[in-house]
């Protein structure tokens, strides 16, 4: 029997993952890769979106890229690619551009949020139509599953609906994907400002990056803000600081909240984020380490990820033609 298909994608912004980026999305990447054709990508397009420098875009696209395969990834089960690769990507997108009423795109949280403070002056059409090339990326390769965040449930139903819309117009092309999204860990907040999702663009300090020196890490956690009473249980509302560091240790030790719970019951905040470090640390240092090693022989990364074009295109390409002949577009004679 055939597997099923999986898709998903990190945009290369930042010199390094975030916990948040690993903990709500690559960590299910990694294990999924056994039981699905697995596609991963390093969304370059994407981050283009807003500006970014041509050195630091080309190298932060190979740390992102030799993070996915110190966390797990291998390149041998999965399809490791870069999006600019694989040009079906931007022309797929296009296609699904025409199909995007303007309101439905305008509906679109993370655009809302992220030209709240610039205003839509500043922001480009690129960021406006970010995810419907999201969109693409998933139906090029028949994704039925998608990893992410909670963040990105609204950007994936746009894609069911985008995939309905097409599957009706033009007869059945594009599965429609459905997001894998874990509830305990699909969320991980500023250890400073525990009601703010944990983001590369949120205060430095509450941010614990894959690629940080473990001083650095340890130190962000004993800081991180908890509350007054002393108590160690798990409490959103009332408790969001608490709250989220149990939540790093259960997604990272397995554990289950109520046993740590229990775990911890009359010990006091500090024995919390010693143990929480120690969690963390353990996962992390082993990852960085062999992402640094990773990164010494950049050739031998580019090749992995030509590799890794090469099987993705196949199948972008198939998709495409279809979506193409369906369309009305007459054969290029290629
Ligand atoms: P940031 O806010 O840091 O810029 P992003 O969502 O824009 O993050 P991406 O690299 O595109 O950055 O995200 C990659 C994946 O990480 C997505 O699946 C997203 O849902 C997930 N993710 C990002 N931040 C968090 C978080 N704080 N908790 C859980 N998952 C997260
Ligand atoms: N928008 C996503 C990144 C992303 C993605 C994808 C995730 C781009 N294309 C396809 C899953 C599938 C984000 O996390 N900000």
């Amino acid at each position: 029997m055939t597997k099923p298909n999986v898709l998903s994608g990190m945009q290369p912004s930042a010199g390094s993952l975030h916990l948040g980026n690993y903990l709500g999305a690559l960590i299910n990447w990694v294990e999924m890769q056994d039981d699905y054709n697995a596609f991963y990508c390093v969304v370059d397009l994407h981050a283009i979106t807003v500006a970014q420098d041509p050195a630091e875009l080309r190298r932060n696209t190979r740390v992102t890229a030799a993070q996915y395969l110190a966390a797990g990834i291998d390149e041998n089960k999965s399809a490791l690619f870069v999006q600019s690769h694989v040009p079906a990507h931007a022309q797929l997108a296009w296609v699904l551009m025409t199909m995007t009423g303007f309101g439905e795109a305008g509906r679109m949280t993370q655009f809302k949020d992220k030209t709240q403070k610039g205003g839509t002056d500043v922001a480009s059409v690129g960021l406006f139509t970010y995810p419907v090339l999201m969109a693409a990326d998933i139906l090029l390769y028949q994704a039925n599953k998608v990893p992410v965040g909670e963040d990105q449930r609204q950007h994936l139903e746009l894609t069911r609906d985008l995939a309905t819309r097409f599957n009706s117009r033009f007869g059945e092309t594009f599965a429609i994907p459905e997001g894998v999204i874990f509830k305990e860990t699909a969320k991980i907040f500023d250890l400073q400002n525990p009601t703010a999702k944990m983001s590369k663009s949120g205060d430095p300090k509450g941010l614990v990056n894959i690629m940080d020196d473990s001083s650095v890490i340890l130190k962000k956690i004993k800081s991180a803000v908890t509350d007054t009473d002393a108590e160690i249980r798990f409490d959103r509302e009332t408790k969001p600081g608490v709250s989220n560091l149990l939540g790093i240790h259960s997604a990272i030790s397995g554990q289950s909240i109520e046993s740590l719970e229990d775990h911890f019951a009359g010990k006091g905040y500090g024995d919390l984020k010693s143990e929480v470090a120690e969690v963390v640390l353990s996962r992390i240092e082993p990852i960085r380490d062999r992402a640094n090693e990773l990164l010494t022989d950049e050739a031998e990364l580019d090749r992995l990820l030509a590799q890794g074009a090469q099987k993705a295109n196949e199948l972008a390409e198939k998709t495409l033609g279809m979506v193409y002949d369906r369309i009305g577009f007459i054969p290029s004679g290629r």
